[in-house]
């Protein structure tokens, strides 16, 4: 069957390629199926969901194991070592959910800049990121904000909806910094007119170049429609995010997100997807300016943990004594 079944028939404009007969869509010739599902964007990665799921499964099933029937829906602690690994990035591993349509979105230890030239692994940085982008992403669901996030299964781990991920970054800025105040010569610091959004297509092999909506809906990277979707997201995360850090004595410089296409029946919608925690935003002091993100370790600051650890504390997700070191999975319960 063809791996992109899924995609509906509006978006099969956007692209030129031949379709198998029973294709509805398809992307970018570039694309590499691996026959696991999983189609591979440039480097990139996307899932694909069925288009029309076969019938439901049997809640119950007359198998028994022990003696007890089985549920299939029900979900399971599967070790780690036996779970199937679905995408492995620079700082996250996804691997298959418990159920049907849902990931397992792991945090990793590693940092790295420079499309990873640079690369070091800081010992429990992937535990505070995954709290503190749990902390957002509940957040963002509470208001109303569409994200992937479900919940928290424990230090290193959080249960999401699985998406087809749009291939863009999607820079939000407020004040100039890094590659904004590079390119365009404005002193670091400098508050913006306005807030301004930037598309970056994800692609390693060519460093994420920054494109333009044409670029976007030429290639069939999104439609025109789905742009505009990921653009009220953009302002309202950057909305949500700019007062929850103004309250605790940060200010949000810029962040990036990533977006994804969550199908549910025939229904499809945008949502946030990823991660944002001090990878993927830059939060320096209102006072006295000192970065508490990445820049630290891509600057050769030092004191990424402490950073973080503080991102954390202010926010009120780590106790004043809570290491942030994961021993292990830990299931989190109710
Ligand atoms: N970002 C971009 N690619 C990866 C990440 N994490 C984030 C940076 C920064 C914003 O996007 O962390 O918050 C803008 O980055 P830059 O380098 O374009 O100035
Ligand atoms: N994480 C990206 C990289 O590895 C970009 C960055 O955050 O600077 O290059």
């Amino acid at each position: 069957m063809c791996p992109v079944s899924c995609i509906p028939a509006r978006n099969r404009q956007i692209n030129n390629c031949n379709l198998a007969p029973d294709c509805l869509g398809l992307v970018d010739c570039a694309l590499q199926y691996d026959g696991l599902g999983s189609i591979h964007v440039g480097g990139q990665h996307s899932r694909f969901l069925s288009r029309a799921p076969a019938a439901a499964p049997p809640r119950t099933s007359t198998l028994r194991s022990h003696g007890i029937p089985m549920d299939f829906l029900k979900p399971r602690y599967i070790p780690m070592s036996r779970r199937r690994r679905i995408y492995e990035g620079k700082a996250k591993v996804l691997y298959e959910g418990p159920e049907p349509g849902t990931l397992i979105q792991h945090f990793k230890d590693d940092a790295t800049a420079f499309n990873a030239k640079k690369h070091q692994v800081i010992d429990g940085k992937g535990v505070l990121n995954n709290r503190i982008s749990e902390y957002v992403f509940q957040h963002l669901n509470d208001i109303g904000v569409p994200t992937h996030f479900i919940r928290r299964l424990n230090m290193r781990e959080q249960l999401i909806r699985e998406v087809e991920i749009i291939p863009l970054e999607v820079v939000v800025r407020n004040t100039a910094a890094g590659s904004l105040a590079q390119r365009l010569g404005i002193e670091e610091g400098t508050q913006l007119p306005r807030s301004i959004i930037e598309f970056y297509y994800k692609n390693d092999a060519l460093n994420d170049p920054m494109v333009s909506e044409e670029h976007i809906t030429a290639f069939g990277w999104a439609t025109p429609q789905e742009i505009d979707d990921v653009m009220a997201l953009a302002i309202r995360v950057n909305d949500f995010l700019s007062g929850l850090f103004l309250g605790v004595g940060i200010r949000l410089v810029d962040f990036k997100m990533e977006c994804g296409r969550l199908w549910e029946n025939e229904m499809m919608r945008i949502v946030v997807a990823d991660e944002i925690s001090p990878d993927s935003c830059r939060l320096w002091d209102i006072k006295s300016n000192e970065k508490l993100d990445k820049d630290r370790f891509r600057r050769d600051l030092g004191g990424l943990l402490e950073a973080y650890t503080e991102v954390a504390k202010r926010l009120g997700i780590m106790g004043e004594n809570e290491p942030p070191r994961g021993t292990g999975p830990v299931l989190v319960k109710g």
